[in-house]
């Protein structure tokens, strides 16, 4: 650990070029966090208040027990190469696909990643997932081969297999920025042995290396096996070799500064004027420009409430500074600035632009929110994120008196955690939580019980989703009071468009023109695309396919009212609707506005959608899961079973070196007592991990009881309705 006072770490990022911003991204288990702690070890700044305390990063009483990081870290470091001084902010990123929201807001606030990859199983699904994402948001990839250890140990590879196996890694990590990279750094972004962008080492024994240290060190591969044979010394190759040098040297030659950074990665996450006056400061980095900020997480400190923690892209911040939150229209007052100093914050009082504040005081800042001094500036981009809530379960406190407890140990976690869901059911009082997956909801649970509320929970349950197979209408619908009549069709939306709308590329706010474009491009008419109504974010659309009827503008809201409501609880089994698209075909309005209200036409519009969906072979969708499982050869068969009995399929069975890999699809609800089946069958020997893939339909042959199950548990009578019950005759 190094000591500096505040004052001189202040005074380094005083200039831009001394900073660095990376990220360390990996699949699950393959040594992200081993890394980080040796580079906080050996570089972490002494922070002048924990002096002489022992650190780690999985601080988390869970993380420990679990041995895997569940919230990302923020670490300061500080490095010096050729007598130049670098401040290093590094983010270390759980790997588990139920914490993946985490790593998708890290990235914004980084600008380079240093990819981890444990050295036996290459690269895995995760890897490849996270790679993508990092490309996405134009943040730029290093290499980091860890576990070479086992290379030699378990694999008992020769130099020459050695060689080329890692050979194999580097290519395989290279063709993944060959697909996802855009164009212009397709090229310049792969990484390569010689210029010293791919390290190799073990986080475990703390040494590491890559061809600028192998150059100014003489170190070889030679040295790597005599350390490892008989009589070697692994301790002297980690002094000789520390692991930090080979990784920091990476991300101060190949990550660019902050300032070089946001030149290029601005006009991709932010859409607003670059010719303005802010666009110019976020461009430059500006310390003179208005404060922007982007916060990408949120954590709340027992003693000093929320901090939100982001990136600063312009101006400076400092103690006492009034900002706006733009996303909600918010004020608020920054108590006090913070910096990272090792893994703990310190207050500094000021920050510029380029750096990761932490900000106390901000009671209604919430994470993928944009703060500035400035009101009304452009937001930036929102956050796409790769998994969707699948799985719930419903909570309640033990004890009555402990509710208030109950509600702000969620409300704490929601804060914490923008991809954990919680809904209170107004009709039964019910609460409901929603996480991308079992662990997550076990790890939520947990941190409810840390907080001394006792709870007792429901079995996981999946969420489900409705849709349909066929189109159907015009079906018309009469208001309550019989004076209006809406006439709907709806046919099944085209995947593509769906997830657009999903994730962001198509809104409610872009520009008209824009939407057009893209609806071209995927094939829509130009007059129909022009004439959307609105982008449901469930995955839908509303057209308004009518021709020269009176009073459409001003029932536009209401008849919207009933199509959202349609699509938050769908016909079938109450469960959200994806994949539509609704025609708004015909309209017949009463002259007299008093009786075309919202309580009118909402109700005749969400029975049209519902009626219409009824008469196109309504079906419910399953989220399904990928898995991947990793087992001794012998085991194949056993694995293959487990997921055949699951409702599930095997999809490919490669071998890499001594593990073979399984990998297949299997329905979520499925996998609630995978652990202890799996491990049944295979006598522990299976390491597996699954992540969300696709929405499958249900098999008919199951379909009617599921739906029965569903209603029944919602208070509703097992039979799904019939189109009469919503539909209208002349
Ligand atoms: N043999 C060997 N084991 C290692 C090495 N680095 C890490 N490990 C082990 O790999 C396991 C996972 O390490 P972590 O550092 O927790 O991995 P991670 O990527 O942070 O895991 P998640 O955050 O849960 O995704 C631990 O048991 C480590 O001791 C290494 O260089 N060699
Ligand atoms: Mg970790």
């Amino acid at each position: 650990m190094k000591f500096k006072a505040t004052e001189q770490i202040l005074k380094i990022i005083g200039d831009k070029s001394h900073i660095r911003n990376f990220g360390v991204i990996a699949h699950v288990d393959h040594g992200k966090t081993t890394m980080s702690d040796s580079l906080l070890a050996s570089s972490g700044i002494i922070s002048p208040s924990v002096a002489g305390q022992a650190l780690a990063l999985d601080s988390m009483k869970l993380e420990q027990d679990r041995q895997m990081t569940i919230v990302q870290a923020n670490v300061t470091l500080l490095y010096e190469k050729n007598n130049q001084e670098y401040v290093i902010n590094m983010i270390d990123t759980p790997g588990h696909i139920d914490f993946t929201g985490r790593v998708t807001r890290s990235l914004r606030a980084i600008d380079g990643a240093v990819v981890v990859s444990d050295s036996v199983e290459g690269i895995m699904t995760q890897t490849e997932t996270v790679t993508r994402q990092a490309l996405d948001e134009r943040v730029r990839p290093v290499l980091y081969i860890n576990k070479i250890d086992r290379l030699i140990k378990e694999l008992r590879l020769t130099p020459d297999k050695m060689q080329e196996w890692l050979l194999e890694i580097i290519s395989n990590f290279n063709r993944l920025i060959e697909i996802y990279a855009e164009p212009e750094y397709r090229e310049e972004w792969k990484v390569s042995i010689q210029n010293g962008s791919v390290s190799f080492g073990s986080a475990k024994d703390k040494w590491g290396f890559n061809a600028d240290v192998m150059k100014e060190k003489g170190i070889s591969f030679k040295d790597i096996f005599a350390a490892y044979s008989e009589g070697g010394d692994v301790k002297a190759l980690a002094e000789k070799a520390p692991l930090y040098d080979a990784v920091l040297g990476m991300v101060v030659k190949h990550h660019p500064p902050p300032n070089v950074a946001q030149k290029y990665r601005i006009p991709k996450i932010w859409k607003g004027d670059l010719d303005s006056d802010i666009g110019k400061a976020l461009l430059n980095c500006d310390d003179n420009g208005p404060a922007v900020m982007m916060i990408v997480n949120m954590t709340v400190d027992p003693a000093a409430g929320p901090v939100a923690i982001g990136r600063l892209f312009s101006g400076k911040l400092k103690d006492g500074d009034k900002v706006f939150i733009i996303d909600t229209k918010r004020e608020g007052r920054i108590q006090s600035v913070n910096f990272f100093m090792g893994n703990q914050r310190e207050m500094v009082g000021e920050l510029a632009a380029g750096n990761i504040p932490a900000l106390l005081g901000l009671e209604h800042a919430r994470a993928g929110q944009t703060l500035s001094t400035t009101a009304g500036i452009h937001t930036f981009e929102g956050i796409h994120y790769v998994s969707e809530p699948v799985v719930q379960m419903a909570i309640e406190a033990k004890h009555p008196k402990d509710l208030p407890k109950l509600v702000e140990a969620l409300n704490r976690l929601t804060i914490e955690d923008p991809n954990l869901v919680v809904k209170i059911n107004e009709e039964s009082g019910e609460t409901i939580i929603a996480g991308m997956g079992v662990l997550h909801l076990e790890i939520a649970t947990a941190l409810i019980a840390d907080a001394k509320v006792e709870i007792v929970t429901s079995q996981p349950l999946i969420n489900y989703r409705e849709t349909i197979r066929g189109s159907a209408g015009p079906i018309m619908t009469k208001s309550p009071n019989r004076h209006n009549k809406i006439f709907m069709r709806v046919e099944p939306l085209d995947e593509k468009v769906a997830e657009m709308i999903r994730n962001n590329t198509l809104n409610e706010y872009q520009d008209k023109k824009e939407v057009q474009k893209i609806l071209k491009d995927v094939g829509w008419e130009s007059d129909e695309a022009k004439r959307v109504m609105r982008f449901d974010t469930r995955g839908n659309v509303f057209v308004d396919g009518t021709k020269g009827v009176q009073f459409i503008q001003e029932s536009t809201d209401s008849i919207l009212s009933g199509f959202e409501d349609a699509m938050k609880e769908g016909p079938l089994a109450r469960e959200q609707v994806r994949g539509c698209k609704f025609t708004f075909h015909h309209f017949v309005p009463h002259e007299d506005p008093a009786h075309r209200g919202l309580s009118q036409l909402g109700p005749a519009s969400r029975r049209a959608c519902m009626g219409a969906m009824c008469l196109a072979q309504p079906v419910l969708l399953e989220p399904t899961l990928g898995i991947e499982v990793r087992i001794p050869q012998d085991l194949i068969g056993n694995v293959a079973g487990v997921i055949s009995g699951k409702r599930g399929k095997v999809l490919n069975m490669e071998q890499k070196g001594v593990v073979n890999i399984v990998t297949g699809e299997i329905p979520a609800s499925e996998t609630f007592d995978l652990s202890e089946v799996m491990r049944g069958q295979t006598a522990g020997k299976a390491m597996w991990n699954t992540h969300f893939k696709a929405w499958t339909p249900i098999p008919n042959s199951i379909l009617p009881t599921i739906i029965g199950e569903i209603r029944k548990r919602k208070g509703l009578s097992p039979e799904p309705p019939t189109a009469d019950e919503f539909i209208d005759k002349e």
